[in-house]
C-alpha cells in the first residue's frame, strides 16, 4: 500500500511542479506527516471494506475526530458522505476518498468565502496576536519579506515590549527582510509603541503596518485588556487603514490550538488566522476545524523557519497536498 501512495506522491508532484514551482511543491513536502496520517489511514480503511457499509462510514468517522476535524464538522462530513453516495449510488470503496474530499472542500468554502487578507486599498495595518511561542514574530518576518517582493512599502512595529530579547528578534527580522521597524525599550507602554508605529507609517507612507503584540495568557481579561487598549489606538489614530487582526495558532499543538483560537475569538474581533508548524505534524486537520467548526479564515500557513516559508492558504491546493 505505501508503494502506492509513493508513486501517486511523485506523479502529484511532477504534476505540480510544471503548474506552479516552489510554492506547491513546499506545501507537499510540508504537509507530509498530515498526508501520511489522515489520507493513509483513509486509505487503509478503504481498502480494506469490500463495500460501502454502516461501519465503513464509523472507521471513517473516528480518523476525521482524532485527526482533530472536529466533532461536529466531522458529522455533518458524514452525513454528506452517506446522501452523497446513496445519490449517486456508488458501491465501491475506492470512490469514497474523492467524495470526502469533495465535500471537505466544500464545507470549508462554505463556511469562509474570503481567505484573503484585509489589506487593500492602503494603508493597511495587521495585528498579529496569539500565545507565546507560535510563531508570531518569525510570521511577521516572512509576511514583511513577501510584501516587500510584491513592491509594497511595509513598516514593523515591535509591540511584543515583554522581553528585550523579543525586539532584538523583531529587528533581525526586519533587516532579513529589509524593512523598518519602530521599537522601544523592553518594558515600555505595547499601546504606545502601536501609537508611534501609526505615525511613522503615515508619515513614511507605508503601506501596510504590521504590529508584534505580547502573547501572555495568563487569564482572559488581562489578555482583553492589553488587547483593546491596542485596539483603541489603532481605531482613533488609523481610522482610514484596512484592519486585520491575524491570529496566530501553532498547528503542532493541535487540540489547544482550536482552545486558543475559542479564547481569542471572545475576547478580539480575529479576521484571519496564520497556521505555523504545518511542516512538522501529522495535525493538519486542524485547518478544517478552525475553518469549518469555528468560522475562523485561514489566511496564511507557515510550512518552515525560512524566510519564505509562509503562503497564501488555498483550499484547492491545500488539501490535494493532504488528500494525493
Ligand atoms: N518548522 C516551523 N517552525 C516555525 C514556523 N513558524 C515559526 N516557527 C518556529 O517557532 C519558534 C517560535 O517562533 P516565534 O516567531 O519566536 O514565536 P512567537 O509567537 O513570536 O513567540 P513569543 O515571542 O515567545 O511569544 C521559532 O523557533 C520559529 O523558528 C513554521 O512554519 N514551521
Ligand atoms: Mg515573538
Amino acid at each position: 500500500m505505501f508503494k502506492w501512495l509513493n508513486k501517486n506522491d511523485k506523479e502529484q508532484e511532477v504534476q505540480d511542479e510544471v503548474k506552479k514551482p516552489g510554492l506547491l511543491d513546499k506545501l507537499i513536502g510540508g504537509l507530509t506527516k498530515t498526508r501520511k496520517e489522515m489520507s493513509g489511514r483513509i486509505d487503509s480503511i478503504l481498502s480494506f471494506y469490500k463495500k460501502i457499509d454502516d461501519d465503513l462510514f464509523d472507521d471513517l468517522e473516528e480518523v476525521l475526530v482524532t485527526s482533530d476535524v472536529g466533532v461536529n464538522t466531522t458529522m455533518e462530513l458524514i452525513d454528506r458522505l452517506r446522501d452523497r453516495v446513496k445519490a449517486e449510488k456508488v458501491t465501491d470503496p475506492n470512490e469514497v476518498k474523492e467524495l470526502l474530499k469533495d465535500e471537505i472542500k466544500g464545507i470549508m468554502k462554505e463556511s469562509i468565502e474570503n481567505n484573503e487578507l484585509n489589506i487593500e486599498p492602503s494603508p493597511a495595518v495587521i495585528l498579529v496576536v496569539g500565545v507565546n511561542g507560535v510563531g508570531k514574530t518569525t510570521t511577521i518576518g516572512k509576511l514583511s519579506h513577501n510584501f516587500k517582493q510584491k513592491g509594497k512599502k511595509v513598516l514593523i512595529a515591535a509591540g511584543d515590549t515583554f522581553r528585550a530579547a523579543a525586539i532584538e528578534q523583531l529587528q533581525e527580522w526586519s533587516n532579513r527582510a529589509g524593512v523598518d521597524i519602530v521599537a522601544h525599550r523592553e518594558g515600555a507602554d505595547p499601546a504606545a509603541v502601536i501609537y508611534d508605529g501609526i505615525h511613522a507609517a503615515k508619515s513614511r507612507k507605508a503601506d501596510i503596518l504590521i504590529c508584534d503584540t505580547a502573547g501572555r495568557l495568563h487569564n482572559k481579561s488581562n489578555l482583553m485588556n492589553e488587547l483593546n487598549k491596542i485596539f483603541r489606538v489603532v481605531e482613533r489614530e488609523y481610522e482610514e487603514a484596512a484592519k486585520e487582526v491575524l491570529l496566530v495558532l501553532d498547528a503542532t499543538t493541535g487540540q489547544n490550538a482550536i482552545n486558543q483560537a475559542k479564547v481569542f475569538k471572545e475576547v478580539a474581533n480575529i479576521t484571519g488566522v496564520a497556521l505555523t508548524k504545518l511542516d512538522g505534524t501529522a495535525k493538519g486537520g486542524v485547518v478544517i476545524a478552525l475553518q469549518a467548526e469555528l468560522g475562523l479564515p485561514i489566511k496564511l500557513i507557515g510550512v518552515g523557519e525560512g524566510i519564505d516559508d509562509l503562503q497564501p492558504f488555498n483550499v484547492d491546493d491545500f488539501l490535494d497536498a493532504i488528500f494525493e
